[in-house]
């Protein structure tokens, strides 16, 4: 009781010029709010959408329970968080991966393109690591790698294999598709800037003024709960033309 007293009492405090700290507090409620909506809205939709919709709530669930740790971390020791920032992107990142092949299945989706998908982001985001974490002097290098596993998963949701499934199933699947992969385009470019403005390189007269932590954050924000939605309006849109 006394821990819990002190642990209640010793809130620190943000300064008004600290965007990261701001960010990350704004960041941490929308992902629990947007979780909330997502786990309370999934039983009004038929089977099909239902695992969609609890995998959108998953991980914006996912992300709040680091934005909580990271938030903390931040307001402790003024740092990136980036040990559990990699680690929530590593359990969501695959996720949104699992939701693309979900939309898709009804078009007769493989498991190979999902399997696929997620081994692309995983090596997308262990060399990012890498190079932000461990060799922060080849970063640039890193990052490359990390750029050309994201070129193609761009490549194989708007032209390859993916793209064929969403024309072959129209409506509601390829509207929600096309949603998505604007998302991964241009939503998931907001972090090789960040990861640029945070790691030394080439690009450091470019990017080097900005705050790592407040693009990814911002980029989080957009990626998580927007991607969400998106497929929560797909599974509206879809209820209230066939089945309603
Ligand atoms: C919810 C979290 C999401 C959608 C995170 C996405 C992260 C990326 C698309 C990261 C990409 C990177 C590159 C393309 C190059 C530089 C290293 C990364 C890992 C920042």
């Amino acid at each position: 009781m006394n821990n819990l007293l002190l642990a209640i009492g010793d809130v620190s405090k943000i300064a008004t010029d600290d965007y990261v700290g701001f960010t990350f507090f704004v960041g941490c409620m929308a992902m629990m709010a947007a979780s909330a909506f997502f786990f309370l809205s999934m039983n009004s939709f038929d089977r099909k959408w239902r695992t969609s919709i609890l995998v959108s709530g998953l991980i914006t669930f996912i992300a709040a329970v680091h934005y909580w740790y990271m938030r903390d971390y931040w307001a402790a020791n003024a740092e990136s968080p980036t040990f559990f920032r990699y680690v929530d992107w590593v359990l969501t990142v695959p996720l949104m991966c699992v939701e693309f092949y979900l939309i898709l299945k009804v078009a007769g989706a493989k498991k190979s393109l999902m399997w696929r998908l997620i081994f692309l982001s995983v090596v997308m985001l262990v060399t990012g690591y890498l190079g932000e974490a461990v060799y922060r002097d080849q970063a640039q290098i890193w990052g490359l790698i990390s750029g050309i596993a994201y070129f193609v998963i761009v490549y194989d949701i708007w032209l390859g294999q993916a793209k064929k499934l969403a024309v072959q199933a129209g409506g509601a699947v390829l509207k929600a598709h096309k949603t998505l992969c604007w998302f991964v385009l241009v939503g998931w470019a907001i972090y090789p800037i960040g990861y640029m403005a945070g790691t030394p390189g080439w690009y450091d007269g470019i990017f080097g003024g900005l705050a790592m932590d407040v693009i990814y954050n911002i980029g989080d924000a957009i990626n998580k709960i927007g991607f969400g939605l998106v497929v929560y309006a797909a599974a509206v849109a879809s209820s209230s033309t066939s089945e309603a």
